[in-house]
């Protein structure tokens, strides 16, 4: 996975970084970038961004599977922080793909002139907090070991593939990728037998683009999953000046929303609206097409019986667009409420089951017994592959944390602080592990958010905090055991008093790793509260952290 892109910026050890560094950011996404540019360029801090790929983009840069598109809208997945930059980058589609996004924050890196201060293809293998000298120490996959007062994770909630143990992978004959480590020049999948396993975002996204040439597609789905059309398409030179034009109140929207996304969320109740009206309000939304969807009304995640209206308006579509009866009621069988899972958005998922070389296999029915040199048998048959395609997701939020190896203070491993599943106060710090912050860390609303919201809140609150250290004389802050079970007794109440928890197999609770604590991870609060309670912790002198403790 390590094919550098023509032109990529690759940016080796110059042998110049021996001295400490104010701060270390761990990736080049959307959170490590900004991070740069404000610790560097606002407080004038010595920084640098390592980063294991050859090139910014994180999650962008590994997810380049067939399909791939984000599902926030494109003027809304993007920086706000600068009126200047938003106008000068044009969207060319209503939702963005891979390389556009990497070619954007290219622009954005070249137009701040942060690539000087990013290590590409360096990976990080461990890092521990030195006490007595206050230091992080980083060590790399070079062999150098960095030291920084500041440690700054960017390194995205799903980045971790989760690629499941099934017996046999080893003696596979065909060809086989993980949808989130892609290879870079693609899967020829022209007269090919392909077996897709997973059938969430990335699934959805990608079974119908892989029908387009695979002689055969197989998906094996183990839990069914709700999708709403996207409807994609490119956006006009006018589309652009309005999104352009309208930038102050879309930056509002996106701050005052609890989804961080530039539309609200109805106040309407799906309860109590007469069943003809609100079947016109979820038709005109499947129109639209994307997560506008689940902004329809006010209750659809908090009251099953509202839940219901919107699952079971959903499952009639997938019946009607399904022309086999028997494929349409393995899709519709939802055994969760709607959007208590991440909810997919697709470009035409279901009707691809009605194209002759698709078929669907309910392992759940049928389970998978092992991989054999020629493909995948289940407990009835074995499906004969040329290639599998697995589409099963991410050790989500906790997981690219804990590959880091990070050891706080008396040799604290964050492995064992978190044997029983993340803690931390605001999603942002552990006790334990003073001058480490957290960009989108469990605890925050991170993944249930747009992220470039999120991503922007955390990345100006750590850099907020830090000024106030310096401001203060501070060397040091932590927070404490205390404020940790604070905050996670408030993550915990706040998620049930959703129904999120209740989608059992669910990457927000872990569910999908087997042995992960089952938690449920992301702040489910709300993105403008969760700014209010940061908000309010740094306004009362960061109240839940000790300084030079
Ligand atoms: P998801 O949403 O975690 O989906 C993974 C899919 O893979 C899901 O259908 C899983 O079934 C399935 N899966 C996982 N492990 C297995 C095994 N062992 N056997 C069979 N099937 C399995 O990941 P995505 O990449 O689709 O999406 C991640 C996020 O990226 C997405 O939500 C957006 O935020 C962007 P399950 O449902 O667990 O039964």
């Amino acid at each position: 996975m390590s094919q550098s892109a023509p032109g990529a910026p690759t940016n080796r050890e110059s042998g110049a970084d021996t001295a400490p560094f104010d701060a270390l950011i761990i990736g080049a996404g959307f959170s490590g970038l900004y991070q740069l540019h404000c610790l560097r360029d606002k407080l004038g801090l010595r920084v640098q961004v390592l980063e294991m790929a050859d090139d910014v983009g994180g999650t962008w840069y590994w997810n380049r599977y067939p399909g791939a598109r984000c599902d926030s809208e494109s003027h809304s997945y993007c920086y706000a922080f600068s009126e200047e930059i938003y106008r000068e980058w044009s969207w060319t589609e209503r939702y963005p793909g891979p390389a556009e996004i990497r070619r954007y924050l290219r622009f954005v890196a070249d137009r701040l002139d942060l690539l000087r201060d990013v290590r590409f293809e360096t990976r990080v293998t461990g890092a521990e907090y030195d006490e007595g000298a206050n230091l992080w120490r980083v060590h790399t996959d070079d062999g150098r070991t960095r030291s920084a007062q500041f440690l700054i994770t960017a390194v995205g909630c799903l980045s971790a593939a989760n690629i499941p143990k099934i017996p046999g992978l080893e003696r596979f004959e065909g060809q086989w990728a993980h949808t989130g480590q892609w290879p870079h020049e693609g899967i020829d999948f022209r007269g090919k037998r392909v077996g897709q396993i997973g059938t969430g975002s990335t699934g959805i996204q990608a079974a119908p683009v892989i029908a387009e040439t695979a002689a055969h597609l197989t998906v094996f789905q183990r839990t069914a999953n709700y999708s709403i059309p996207a409807r994609n398409g490119p956006l006009t030179e006018a589309d652009q000046q309005t999104y352009k034009d309208e930038f102050g109140d879309l930056r509002r929207i996106m701050h005052e929303a609890s989804n961080g996304h530039p539309f609200l969320i109805s106040q309407r109740s799906a309860r109590e609206t007469p069943a003809a009206e609100r079947r016109q309000v979820y038709e005109q939304a499947w129109e639209k097409g994307g997560l506008r969807f689940r902004a329809t009304f006010a209750d659809l995640l908090v009251d099953e019986a509202a839940n219901e209206t919107a699952a079971s308006f959903i499952k009639e579509k997938i019946r009607q667009i399904v022309r086999d009866p028997e494929t349409a009621r393995k899709l519709a069988t939802i055994d969760h409420p709607f959007a208590t899972k991440r909810p997919p958005v697709d470009s035409h998922y279901f009707e691809t089951f009605n194209r002759d070389n698709v078929s669907l296999v309910d392992i759940r029915e049928d389970p998978i017994e092992e991989i054999t040199p020629g493909g995948i048998r289940t407990r009835s048959q074995e499906y004969p592959l040329d290639v599998i395609v697995f589409a099963t997701g991410f050790d989500a939020m906790s997981g690219p944390l804990l590959n880091l190896n990070l050891t706080g203070r008396n040799g604290l491993r964050l492995a064992e602080a978190w044997t029983a599943g993340p803690v931390n106060t605001l999603g942002l710090q552990v006790a334990g592990f003073p001058n480490l912050f957290t960009i989108t860390g469990p605890g925050s609303p991170s993944v249930l958010c747009n992220m470039p919201v999120a991503i922007e809140q955390h990345v100006e609150w750590i850099t907020d905090c830090i000024a106030h250290m310096r401001e203060q004389g501070h060397e040091r802050i932590e927070t404490t055991p205390e404020a940790m079970d604070k905050w996670v007794r408030h993550v915990n109440e706040a998620a049930n008093a959703t129904l999120l928890p209740k989608a059992n197999s669910s990457w927000y609770l872990g569910a999908n790793v087997p042995g992960k604590p089952r938690v449920f991870m992301p702040y489910a609060g709300g993105m403008a509260r969760y700014r209010r309670i940061c908000e309010q912790v740094a306004g009362d002198g960061y109240t839940e952290f000790v300084f030079d403790a």
